[in-house]
């Protein structure tokens, strides 16, 4: 994990490198100060270094053992001062064990917060912090707080938007359970508390988690409550600064999980809940059994978390639902639609001794899944039997075979469970838009599911990385790119500060003709396709990609940003096409359940070409788009909408993967850390200057500060002027054609002289009109 050459050292503000350390290495001896010293395992211990010889050192270790490394395994540490210090700008020397330590020496105390100059650090306590609530909201409001924190970044974030009349954006990233939709529900708590008025929406908007989190959250290997799908909830403002509506985007649920789970996971969240805790009435209805009995649910070995009371939040969901305002009538579909997939997952069939054709079970499950749906037994079973061939003159019906008849019976649970989604999505947000004011000013919380790398992995997983790898650019472009970009356009002086490009593996995904989604969706309309053919397609024209690794037979490898996964093909070909079978839509819409008809009149809408009204549908016609498409179309919608708003990032750091409290595994934040680049992120923002302000501006908020005869007019002297009478030092501020550009703290300075002149003019004014009275 330690592999790579040492991170080269700074000293602020000026650089030193590799060999600027080497040369310091005698004045670490003679004032024995503590270095970090790399072992054997790859672990860093504190040490004073004894002697040097040649290439090779002598180090008594902290432990008190004496070692003899090369000098390559040598970096300086901080000062002791320097400990668990709030932002990593502060340390005198940035090198990776400074970093892991800075942050460990916090994380021991509970302080699970730290800045790495703009971004915003949050290391997964897994247990409960007495650092939220009503108190530390008025804290940070009233600004008598100010160490890290995830309100600290959404009243920078409020901040922002009323003064600059700009939108915003908090975005969070982090793999598979480092607590990105904690996070997500902190910023919303402190933006609600701020923005709350009268009308009582922002409790509304703090109640859609809960729902959100029943219907696309689950237990997976990685984390007991993992988001399925993502979301940007977009909280709007009216000009006074008050919340007066919402809305929420969702993407890619991923609706596999409805029929099938691995081992030790669990499908959504909801099912488990409505199980425990539907009231008898209810469950009496949707001839509800328990968990147990649902084959959906129990084929995982996994009906229960440790710690969660299903029926408890089951109660819980029913009166966020009440608060968010869906009806109790539509309560009631969404409850039977829940019943229905759970006992389509139970049909069973058999196969008659022609091996081609299948027969259906009239048992329970059949009659219920029927009733719950409100079609006829004798449809269903049709449906789940017959098989529609469209001829070019008349269609033909053929049996199904038994693994069809599986297929399609999960098809429709899948598709049934997406769309209830989407629809209750749809719900809240009606409720949510209510006076909504298209005048003010919106602040967006992005929460996306993070990086995953399972044993395993299909093509959930390569969506996901996907989002995540789009998600690490417009990082990059923000905090590396822009930046550097900007201060080359103004000709200021700058040295360039690499970072980790990861566009590279976007082509790999995005490219046309030749590129991952391009070619899967080429294969997917070519029904002789097959999972291997996948494969060896991407073999053959993907190699050259740097990011791409052919592997055995169905399998290759990506590279990605945050590491290499391993894919499996089963599967693809499948998800991307998404089939329902045309016999299951008509009997859709002659369902006399309203919801499956809405569901139905959807999808047939999605294959109606604009300029045909006649709808064809056939399993794998392709004017529907696939699932790759349509994913790949919903993230630059994404990301366009982050283009248009001013970013805020968190990152958050899951430091074991055991989900313990307490528990700081060095390597696995370290390659978190190399993974968001925080280290360039501190030292691009350190070199660099964060804010910055036209000549105009600068002139325009300090210019009357300036004392003396002979003021200058044009604001660029004006500027000058103002740096020079405060005594702005020049390492601190640069000016560029067009803007003046500050070091971190500086504007502080100058807005605190401000402050102290203003009130002096108002205690002067005051004086005079007391005195006229
Ligand atoms: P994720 O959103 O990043 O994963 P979560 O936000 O679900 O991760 O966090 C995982 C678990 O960590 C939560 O269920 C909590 O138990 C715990 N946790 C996270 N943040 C905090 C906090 N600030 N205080 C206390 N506990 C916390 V995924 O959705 O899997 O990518 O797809
Ligand atoms: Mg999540």
């Amino acid at each position: 994990p330690y592999d790579g050459a040492p991170e080269e050292c700074q000293i602020r503000p000026e650089k030193i490198g590799k060999s600027d350390w080497d040369d310091n290495i005698g004045y670490f001896i003679n004032k024995k100060l503590h270095v970090w010293c790399r072992l054997r395992s790859g672990l860093w211990e504190l040490g004073i270094i004894q002697s040097t010889s040649g290439d090779e050192a002598i180090v008594s270790l902290s432990d008190g053992n004496v070692i003899k490394v090369c000098r390559v395994e040598l970096l300086p540490a901080n000062p002791d001062v320097l400990e668990g210090v709030d932002d990593l700008m502060q340390l005198s020397y940035l090198n990776e064990p400074s970093v892991l330590y800075n942050l460990q020496s916090r994380y021991s105390q509970d302080v699970i917060y730290s800045k790495a100059g703009p971004v915003l650090i949050a290391i997964n306590p897994f247990k409960d912090v007495q650092i939220y609530g009503d108190d530390f909201v008025t804290a940070y409001r009233q600004k008598l707080a100010d160490k890290p924190h995830v309100y600290a970044i959404a009243d920078s974030a409020y901040n922002e938007m009323i003064r600059d009349d700009v939108n915003q954006s908090i975005i969070i990233s982090g793999e598979s359970g480092a607590g990105k939709t904690e996070t997500a529900k902190i910023a919303m708590q402190y933006l609600a508390a701020l923005g709350g008025g009268s009308c009582g929406i922002e409790r509304a908007i703090l109640q859609t988690s809960c729902i959100l989190e029943a219907f696309g959250n689950a237990k997976t290997s990685r984390n007991d409550n993992a988001s399925r799908f993502g979301k940007l909830i977009e909280i709007h403002f009216s000009t006074l600064g008050k919340i007066c509506g919402a809305e929420i985007e969702t993407f890619f649920l991923d609706k596999s999980r409805v029929a099938r789970l691995e081992d030790g996971e669990r499908s959504y969240h909801i099912f488990y809940q409505l199980c425990a805790g539907a009231p008898s009435m209810l469950k009496e209805k949707l001839k509800l059994k328990r968990a147990s009995e649902y084959k959906y649910l129990n084929q995982s070995n996994c009906l229960a978390i440790d710690g969660v009371d299903d029926a408890e939040k089951f109660r819980m969901l029913m009166e966020a639902l009440d608060i968010v305002r869906v009806s109790k009538k539509d309560q009631e579909h969404v409850f039977s639609m829940l019943a229905a997939v759970l006992w389509l997952g139970n049909i069973s069939f058999q196969a008659t001794e022609n091996e081609n054709h299948v027969e259906v079970f009239a048992d329970e499950a059949l009659t219920n899944a029927a009733m719950l749906m409100g079609c006829s037994s004798q449809d269903l079973i049709l449906a789940l039997s017959i098989h529609e061939i469209h001829g070019a003159n008349a269609s033909i019906d053929k049996r199904l075979t038994l693994q069809q008849a599986i297929d399609a019976r999960d098809a429709w649970a899948k598709f049934i469970y997406a769309s209830l989604f989407d629809w209750l999505v749809e719900q809240i947000n009606k409720s949510l838009a209510v006076g909504k004011c298209r005048s003010g000013r919106s602040i967006s919380i992005l929460d996306i599911y993070g990086f995953e790398s399972f044993q395993k992995n299909s093509f959930e997983q390569m969506c996901i990385n996907y989002a995540n790898e789009r998600l690490q650019q417009h990082f990059n472009r923000h905090l590396f790119k822009l930046e550097q970009e900007e201060y080359e356009l103004d000709g200021i002086d700058w040295t360039k500060v690499d970072f980790e490009d990861n566009q590279e593996c976007l082509n790999l995904f995005e490219k046309r003709p030749l590129g991952l989604l391009s070619l899967l969706d080429v294969e997917s309309n070519f029904s002789k396709a097959n999972d291997l053919t996948l494969a060896d397609k991407f073999k053959q024209h993907l190699n050259a990609n740097s990011c791409f690794k052919a592997e055995r037979g169905r399998a290759f490898s990506i590279r990605h940003h945050a590491g290499e996964v391993l894919y499996d093909t089963s599967g693809f070909l499948e998800k991307n096409r998404d089939p329902l079978p045309s016999v299951s839509i008509q009997l859709l819409s002659s369902c006399s359940c309203q919801l499956l008809q809405l569901f139905a009149s959807k999808v047939v809408k999605q294959f109606q070409k604009p300029e045909n009204t006649s709808c064809q549908i056939n399993s794998l016609d392709p004017p529907k788009p696939s699932t790759g498409i349509k994913f790949k179309g919903q993230l630059f919608k994404l990301m366009h909408h982050l283009e248009g708003s001013r970013p805020h990032f968190i990152c958050c750091i899951k430091p074991n993967s055991k989900q313990l409290p307490s528990v700081y595994e060095v390597d696995l934040v370290l390659q978190q850390l190399r993974c968001c680049g925080i280290l360039e992120v501190v030292r691009i923002t350190r070199s660099g200057y964060p804010t910055r302000m036209t000549h105009q501006e600068f002139a325009g908020r300090y210019g009357f500060l300036l004392l003396g005869a002979g003021i200058p007019q044009d604001p660029l002297s004006v500027s000058i002027a103002v740096l020079k009478q405060f005594n702005v030092l020049p390492e601190m501020y640069q000016i560029g054609y067009t803007k003046v550009y500050l070091r971190t703290g500086q504007i502080a300075l100058l807005e605190d002289k401000r402050k102290q002149v203003l009130q002096g003019i108002i205690g002067i004014q005051k004086y005079f009109r007391g005195n006229q009275a």
